[in-house]
């Protein structure tokens, strides 16, 4: 970043962030978090609706079958989205309403929805910011082993194909994969999420399946959207030892080539990191010829979902009981810990561009001011809070180019169901009626003046 773009960001006076004037800002979503419907228009099913029928699967019995009921009521978010004077969004394309058996028939009536909403977007002047894959695998790719099998990455490509091929000459910009992190080892390990698998080895495969799935997808973006610009979104958990006694720092070690390096490192060139895999005993039997080059493809952009740290011992039974600031998902609230994570990947990585792909909190939102908002001045002070981080970063010379919350509105929490609210805007039980929160109105003025001061 040259000095000039560093100085464009100089603090207007203390505790008041003024951002550079290129500073996308934005909120984020995902198909199966919000839009419902999942019998519209030829959708096929997918592994959470699935999963979510498993009796004790979801804390609530929920599921996203109705969810915030996007899909009907999408242009009355376009126009909360328009109000609230969001730069960009940030979606994930439904690959079951395009592809319902993830090879084969294309339903274009599903396309047509997505193609409606991208118009819509344009017309009120926000930017589309596609994810093709957030977590909602077609089940009958589920039924032929999901991304354990090289064939699901082949279809995930074949599937970008046919969303580029009607939508490629209007986005300007595209990310392959939510979180692959979260998919392999949630689905495939631990088995909290869809498809609900619980084999470590499974986990690995699945893993290198979802990056080779990236690579082949990167190249179908750069072959049908030539002038577009592409990345994949990681979830980064910072790790530190609970000690400084060797074992805990082994373990922070382990976690950390687990949870954040596993993904970052073949991405950046560097292909799996070693320590890792002889720790895991890793053969690597997938990695076929070309698949470390394919997955190290050029990125435009590396999208950065960062919400906690995490601390690790060598018990594995310890929990972590230290009396810190918490989310409602128990979550710490630690913003140095942005701010570290993104020097320590321009130093260690040195991808061109970053974007804050999703941070935000679900708090508890009991306070509500006298017309009845929802008063979450907790959710202003972390979403505040992060974003001093962010505008550090920048003004050290690491190219972060946007923001976006997490998320726009209440939604289907995945395992947690509903309990959790992560929303600039709450979505009002039964009714589904739309109320921005506080948070909300602090961030429309963020939005419009590109200034962040010290919350109260
Ligand atoms: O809701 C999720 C989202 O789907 C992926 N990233 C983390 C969010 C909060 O848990």
């Amino acid at each position: 970043m040259t000095s000039a773009s560093t100085s464009a960001i100089a603090s207007t006076r203390p505790g008041t962030r003024r951002f550079p004037a290129t500073f996308r800002w934005g909120s984020a979503t995902s198909a199966y978090q919000i839009e419902g419907a999942v019998a519209a228009d030829g959708r096929g099913e997918s592994i959470w609706d699935r999963f979510c029928a498993t009796p004790g699967a979801i804390a609530d019995g929920s599921s996203g079958a109705e969810a915030c009921d996007h899909y009907r009521r999408w242009a009355d978010d376009i126009a909360l989205m328009r109000d609230l004077g969001l730069q960009a969004y940030r979606f994930s394309i439904a690959w079951p309403r395009i592809v319902p058996d993830g090879v084969g028939a294309i339903n274009q009536r599903g396309l047509d929805f997505y193609e409606r909403l991208v118009d819509g977007l344009l017309a009120a002047g926000i930017e589309p910011a596609p994810t093709l894959y957030h977590w909602d695998l077609p089940q009958a790719l589920q039924d032929r082993g999901g991304w354990t099998v090289r064939a699901t990455a082949e279809a995930f490509a074949d599937y970008a194909s046919v969303v580029l091929e009607r939508l490629g000459d209007r986005v300007p910009r595209w990310m392959t994969l939510n979180e692959p992190f979260v998919s392999a080892n949630h689905g495939y390990v631990t088995g909290e999420h869809a498809p609900g698998i619980r084999d470590e080895r499974a986990g690995l495969a699945a893993a290198h399946h979802l990056l080779v799935g990236h690579g082949l997808a990167l190249g179908r973006i750069r072959d049908l959207a030539p002038t577009a610009q592409a990345g994949i979104v990681l979830n980064f958990t910072p790790v530190v030892p609970a000690s400084d006694e060797p074992a805990d720092v082994a373990a922070a070690e382990l976690v950390d080539g687990v949870e954040n390096r596993w993904y970052v490192e073949p991405l950046a060139g560097l292909g799996y990191p070693a320590d890792t895999r002889e720790r895991l005993g890793w053969d690597g039997g997938e990695i076929l010829d070309g698949d470390l080059e394919l997955i190290a493809g050029r990125i435009d952009a590396l999208g950065v979902n960062f919400y906690s740290r995490s601390v690790a011992s060598a018990d594995r039974e310890a929990t972590d009981e230290r009396a810190v600031p918490r989310t409602s998902m128990g979550w710490e609230i630690h913003p140095p810990s942005l701010g570290g994570l993104l020097r320590r990947l321009h130093e260690h990585y040195g991808f061109s561009r970053y974007v804050i792909t999703e941070n935000g909190a679900a708090m508890p939102d009991e306070e509500r001011s006298d017309d009845g908002r929802v008063a979450d001045h907790d959710r202003i002070r972390y979403v505040a809070a992060h974003l001093a981080e962010v505008h550090d970063a920048i003004g050290e010379g690491i190219p972060v180019e946007g923001y976006f919350v997490w998320s726009l509105l209440d939604n289907f929490e995945w395992a947690h169901g509903y309990g959790p609210r992560f929303g600039l805007v709450e979505v009002e039980p039964g009714s589904l009626r739309r109320v921005p929160k506080a948070s909300a109105e602090w961030y429309r003025e963020v939005c419009h003046t590109g200034v962040v001061a010290d919350p109260l």
